[in-house]
Protein backbone atom coordinates (compact mmCIF):
# COMPACT_ATOMS: atom_id res chain seq x y z
CA UNK A 1 0.00 0.00 0.00
CA UNK A 2 1.55 3.45 -1.47
CA UNK A 3 -0.41 6.41 -0.15
CA UNK A 4 2.49 8.92 0.67
CA UNK A 5 4.55 10.97 -2.17
CA UNK A 6 8.19 10.64 -3.46
CA UNK A 7 9.61 14.07 -4.36
CA UNK A 8 13.54 14.09 -4.80
CA UNK A 9 16.39 16.75 -5.49
CA UNK A 10 18.74 16.30 -8.20
CA UNK A 11 21.50 18.81 -9.81
CA UNK A 12 25.48 18.92 -9.15
CA UNK A 13 27.10 20.41 -6.24
CA UNK A 14 26.10 23.26 -4.58
CA UNK A 15 22.35 23.39 -6.99
CA UNK A 16 20.98 24.09 -3.58
CA UNK A 17 19.10 21.02 -2.68
CA UNK A 18 19.63 21.01 1.06
CA UNK A 19 18.20 24.44 0.92
CA UNK A 20 15.17 24.03 -0.87
CA UNK A 21 14.43 20.67 0.90
CA UNK A 22 14.42 22.60 4.22
CA UNK A 23 12.57 25.13 2.89
CA UNK A 24 9.64 22.97 1.25
CA UNK A 25 9.65 20.92 4.21
CA UNK A 26 9.02 23.64 6.52
CA UNK A 27 6.00 24.52 4.15
CA UNK A 28 4.54 21.41 3.77
CA UNK A 29 4.50 21.02 7.61
CA UNK A 30 1.30 23.13 7.33
CA UNK A 31 -0.16 21.28 5.00
CA UNK A 32 0.56 17.77 5.77
CA UNK A 33 0.12 15.19 8.92
CA UNK A 34 3.89 14.18 7.80
CA UNK A 35 6.83 14.93 5.84
CA UNK A 36 10.08 13.13 6.37
CA UNK A 37 13.31 14.79 5.11
CA UNK A 38 16.31 12.45 4.06
CA UNK A 39 19.46 12.16 1.90
CA UNK A 40 21.41 10.17 -0.01
CA UNK A 41 23.62 8.26 0.65
CA UNK A 42 22.63 8.34 4.24
CA UNK A 43 19.78 8.06 5.85
CA UNK A 44 19.99 5.24 7.98
CA UNK A 45 23.13 4.48 10.04
CA UNK A 46 24.50 1.86 7.83
CA UNK A 47 23.92 3.75 4.92
CA UNK A 48 25.62 6.69 6.43
CA UNK A 49 28.52 4.52 7.19
CA UNK A 50 28.61 3.98 3.49
CA UNK A 51 28.30 7.66 3.01
CA UNK A 52 31.72 8.31 4.93
CA UNK A 53 33.74 5.90 2.93
CA UNK A 54 32.37 6.58 -0.46
CA UNK A 55 32.67 10.48 -0.03
CA UNK A 56 36.40 10.07 1.47
CA UNK A 57 37.22 8.41 -1.70
CA UNK A 58 37.50 4.59 0.09
CA UNK A 59 35.76 2.93 -2.85
CA UNK A 60 37.37 5.04 -5.85
CA UNK A 61 39.45 2.17 -6.78
CA UNK A 62 35.80 0.09 -7.19
CA UNK A 63 35.22 2.02 -10.40
CA UNK A 64 32.10 3.86 -11.74
CA UNK A 65 30.00 0.29 -11.22
CA UNK A 66 31.67 -0.32 -7.93
CA UNK A 67 30.76 2.58 -6.84
CA UNK A 68 27.29 2.35 -8.08
CA UNK A 69 27.06 -0.80 -6.48
CA UNK A 70 27.69 1.08 -3.03
CA UNK A 71 25.50 3.60 -3.55
CA UNK A 72 22.71 0.78 -4.68
CA UNK A 73 23.14 -0.96 -1.32
CA UNK A 74 22.73 2.01 1.09
CA UNK A 75 19.79 2.94 -1.11
CA UNK A 76 18.05 -0.60 -0.58
CA UNK A 77 18.81 0.15 3.20
CA UNK A 78 17.05 3.76 2.69
CA UNK A 79 14.45 2.24 0.72
CA UNK A 80 13.82 -0.82 3.40
CA UNK A 81 13.62 1.26 6.38
CA UNK A 82 12.90 4.94 5.76
CA UNK A 83 11.16 5.77 2.38
CA UNK A 84 8.90 2.31 2.00
CA UNK A 85 7.68 2.70 5.50
CA UNK A 86 6.95 6.22 5.43
CA UNK A 87 5.25 6.33 1.47
CA UNK A 88 2.78 3.86 3.28
CA UNK A 89 2.15 5.69 6.27
CA UNK A 90 0.76 8.71 3.93
CA UNK A 91 4.20 10.77 4.40
CA UNK A 92 5.39 13.37 1.86
CA UNK A 93 9.34 12.00 1.71
CA UNK A 94 11.60 14.96 0.59
CA UNK A 95 15.04 13.43 -0.96
CA UNK A 96 18.15 15.13 -1.16
CA UNK A 97 19.37 12.85 -4.28
CA UNK A 98 18.21 9.65 -5.51
CA UNK A 99 18.95 7.34 -7.95
CA UNK A 100 19.26 10.12 -10.72
CA UNK A 101 22.56 10.86 -9.28
CA UNK A 102 23.72 7.22 -9.70
CA UNK A 103 22.58 7.76 -13.28
CA UNK A 104 24.18 11.04 -13.48
CA UNK A 105 27.60 10.34 -11.77
CA UNK A 106 28.49 6.58 -12.13
CA UNK A 107 27.25 7.20 -15.71
CA UNK A 108 29.07 10.08 -16.58
CA UNK A 109 32.06 8.84 -17.89
CA UNK A 110 30.88 6.17 -19.48
CA UNK A 111 32.99 3.25 -17.18
CA UNK A 112 29.45 1.85 -16.29
CA UNK A 113 27.18 0.79 -18.87
CA UNK A 114 24.07 2.73 -19.03
CA UNK A 115 22.02 -0.47 -19.58
CA UNK A 116 23.92 -2.18 -16.59
CA UNK A 117 23.11 1.06 -14.21
CA UNK A 118 19.56 0.60 -15.70
CA UNK A 119 19.11 -3.00 -14.54
CA UNK A 120 21.12 -2.73 -11.11
CA UNK A 121 18.34 0.85 -10.52
CA UNK A 122 15.48 -1.36 -11.40
CA UNK A 123 16.52 -3.97 -8.80
CA UNK A 124 17.57 -1.58 -6.49
CA UNK A 125 14.58 0.49 -6.14
CA UNK A 126 12.03 -2.37 -6.19
CA UNK A 127 9.38 0.04 -7.73
CA UNK A 128 9.95 2.64 -5.18
CA UNK A 129 10.09 5.60 -7.33
CA UNK A 130 9.44 9.78 -7.13
CA UNK A 131 6.53 10.70 -8.49
CA UNK A 132 8.37 14.17 -8.64
CA UNK A 133 11.82 15.16 -9.10
CA UNK A 134 13.33 18.52 -8.49
CA UNK A 135 16.73 19.27 -10.98
CA UNK A 136 18.85 21.89 -9.92
CA UNK A 137 20.23 23.19 -12.55
CA UNK A 138 23.39 25.40 -11.98
CA UNK A 139 26.67 26.17 -13.98
CA UNK A 140 28.88 23.90 -12.25
CA UNK A 141 31.47 26.48 -11.71
CA UNK A 142 29.21 28.62 -9.63
CA UNK A 143 27.97 25.63 -7.70
CA UNK A 144 31.37 24.46 -7.27
CA UNK A 145 32.17 27.69 -5.95
CA UNK A 146 28.83 27.84 -3.56
CA UNK A 147 30.41 24.62 -2.23
CA UNK A 148 33.75 25.34 -1.56
CA UNK A 149 32.59 28.74 -0.01
CA UNK A 150 29.91 26.61 2.47
CA UNK A 151 32.86 24.08 3.80
CA UNK A 152 35.27 26.39 4.31
CA UNK A 153 38.68 25.52 5.38
CA UNK A 154 37.99 21.43 4.78
CA UNK A 155 39.40 19.38 1.86
CA UNK A 156 36.78 18.58 -1.38
CA UNK A 157 35.15 15.60 -1.22
CA UNK A 158 35.13 12.27 -3.38
CA UNK A 159 33.04 13.99 -6.24
CA UNK A 160 33.73 18.06 -5.34
CA UNK A 161 37.38 17.19 -6.21
CA UNK A 162 36.67 16.01 -10.24
CA UNK A 163 37.36 17.94 -12.45
CA UNK A 164 35.11 20.70 -14.34
CA UNK A 165 34.87 18.42 -17.33
CA UNK A 166 33.27 16.39 -15.27
CA UNK A 167 31.18 18.35 -13.40
CA UNK A 168 29.91 19.84 -16.64
CA UNK A 169 29.45 16.27 -18.03
CA UNK A 170 27.08 15.83 -14.75
CA UNK A 171 24.85 19.30 -15.84
CA UNK A 172 23.88 17.44 -19.24
CA UNK A 173 23.14 14.53 -17.23
CA UNK A 174 20.97 15.62 -15.36
CA UNK A 175 19.20 17.91 -18.17
CA UNK A 176 18.97 14.15 -20.69
CA UNK A 177 17.19 13.02 -17.74
CA UNK A 178 14.67 15.32 -17.55
CA UNK A 179 14.31 15.56 -21.32
CA UNK A 180 13.64 11.75 -21.15
CA UNK A 181 11.18 11.84 -18.24
CA UNK A 182 9.81 15.23 -18.58
CA UNK A 183 5.82 13.70 -16.83
CA UNK A 184 8.38 13.44 -13.27
CA UNK A 185 11.05 16.00 -14.04
CA UNK A 186 10.92 19.57 -13.40
CA UNK A 187 13.99 21.44 -14.24
CA UNK A 188 14.78 24.73 -11.91
CA UNK A 189 17.17 27.20 -12.34
CA UNK A 190 19.13 27.03 -9.37
CA UNK A 191 21.21 30.50 -10.53
CA UNK A 192 18.15 32.37 -9.61
CA UNK A 193 17.83 33.58 -5.40
CA UNK A 194 16.73 31.45 -3.12
CA UNK A 195 13.38 32.45 -2.53
CA UNK A 196 12.52 32.74 -6.56
CA UNK A 197 14.05 28.88 -6.38
CA UNK A 198 11.67 28.18 -3.50
CA UNK A 199 8.48 29.37 -5.11
CA UNK A 200 9.45 28.08 -8.12
CA UNK A 201 9.73 24.65 -6.49
CA UNK A 202 6.20 25.65 -4.66
CA UNK A 203 4.42 26.05 -7.75
CA UNK A 204 5.77 22.88 -9.42
CA UNK A 205 4.41 21.36 -6.44
CA UNK A 206 0.53 23.03 -6.56
CA UNK A 207 0.66 22.10 -9.85
CA UNK A 208 0.82 18.64 -9.17
CA UNK A 209 -1.40 18.30 -6.20
CA UNK A 210 -3.82 21.09 -6.19
CA UNK A 211 -5.22 19.55 -2.90
CA UNK A 212 -1.95 21.68 -1.31
CA UNK A 213 -3.62 25.03 -2.01
CA UNK A 214 -6.13 24.08 0.55
CA UNK A 215 -4.94 25.28 4.32
CA UNK A 216 -4.67 23.34 7.05
CA UNK A 217 -3.42 19.66 7.71
CA UNK A 218 -5.83 18.23 5.46
CA UNK A 219 -3.59 15.74 3.29
CA UNK A 220 -4.00 12.61 4.34
N1 LIG B 1 26.56 10.70 -5.34
C1 LIG B 1 25.39 10.58 -4.63
C2 LIG B 1 26.86 9.82 -6.37
O1 LIG B 1 27.93 9.93 -6.99
N2 LIG B 1 25.96 8.83 -6.69
C3 LIG B 1 24.79 8.66 -5.99
O2 LIG B 1 24.01 7.72 -6.30
C4 LIG B 1 24.49 9.56 -4.93
C5 LIG B 1 23.23 9.42 -4.14
C6 LIG B 1 26.96 13.44 -2.03
C7 LIG B 1 27.89 13.11 -3.14
O3 LIG B 1 27.67 11.79 -3.58
C8 LIG B 1 27.50 11.77 -4.98
C9 LIG B 1 27.03 13.15 -5.34
C10 LIG B 1 27.70 14.03 -4.33
O4 LIG B 1 28.97 14.40 -4.83
P1 LIG B 1 26.78 15.64 -0.64
O5 LIG B 1 27.67 16.26 0.38
O6 LIG B 1 25.44 15.20 -0.19
O7 LIG B 1 27.55 14.44 -1.30
O8 LIG B 1 26.78 16.62 -1.86
P2 LIG B 1 25.61 17.41 -2.51
O9 LIG B 1 24.38 16.60 -2.61
O10 LIG B 1 26.14 17.98 -3.78
O11 LIG B 1 25.31 18.52 -1.46
P3 LIG B 1 25.83 19.95 -1.31
O12 LIG B 1 25.58 20.22 0.13
O13 LIG B 1 27.20 20.16 -1.83
O14 LIG B 1 24.91 20.83 -2.23
P4 LIG B 1 23.40 21.26 -2.13
O15 LIG B 1 22.67 20.54 -1.07
O16 LIG B 1 22.88 21.18 -3.50
O17 LIG B 1 23.53 22.80 -1.75
P5 LIG B 1 23.20 23.58 -0.39
O18 LIG B 1 21.76 23.77 -0.25
O19 LIG B 1 23.98 22.97 0.71
O20 LIG B 1 23.82 24.99 -0.79
C11 LIG B 1 25.20 25.18 -0.98
C12 LIG B 1 25.56 26.63 -0.59
O21 LIG B 1 24.95 27.53 -1.51
C13 LIG B 1 24.06 28.43 -0.83
C14 LIG B 1 23.78 27.79 0.51
O22 LIG B 1 23.48 28.76 1.50
C15 LIG B 1 25.07 27.02 0.81
O23 LIG B 1 26.00 27.87 1.39
N3 LIG B 1 22.87 28.59 -1.67
C16 LIG B 1 22.68 29.62 -2.51
N4 LIG B 1 23.43 30.70 -2.79
C17 LIG B 1 22.93 31.56 -3.72
N5 LIG B 1 21.72 31.40 -4.36
C18 LIG B 1 20.95 30.33 -4.08
N6 LIG B 1 19.78 30.16 -4.74
C19 LIG B 1 21.42 29.39 -3.13
N7 LIG B 1 20.91 28.22 -2.65
C20 LIG B 1 21.82 27.74 -1.77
Amino acid sequence: MRNGRFITFEGGEGAGKSTQIRRLATRLRTHAREVVATREPGGTPLAERLRSIILAGGARDFGDFGEALLFSAARIDHIDRIIRPALARGAFVLCDRFADSTRAYQGARGGAEENMLAILEAVTLGGVRPDLTFILDLAPEIGLERARARRGQGGADRFEGEDLAFHALLRDKFLGIARAEPERCRVVDAAKPEDEVAEAIWSACLEQWPLLATEGRQWA
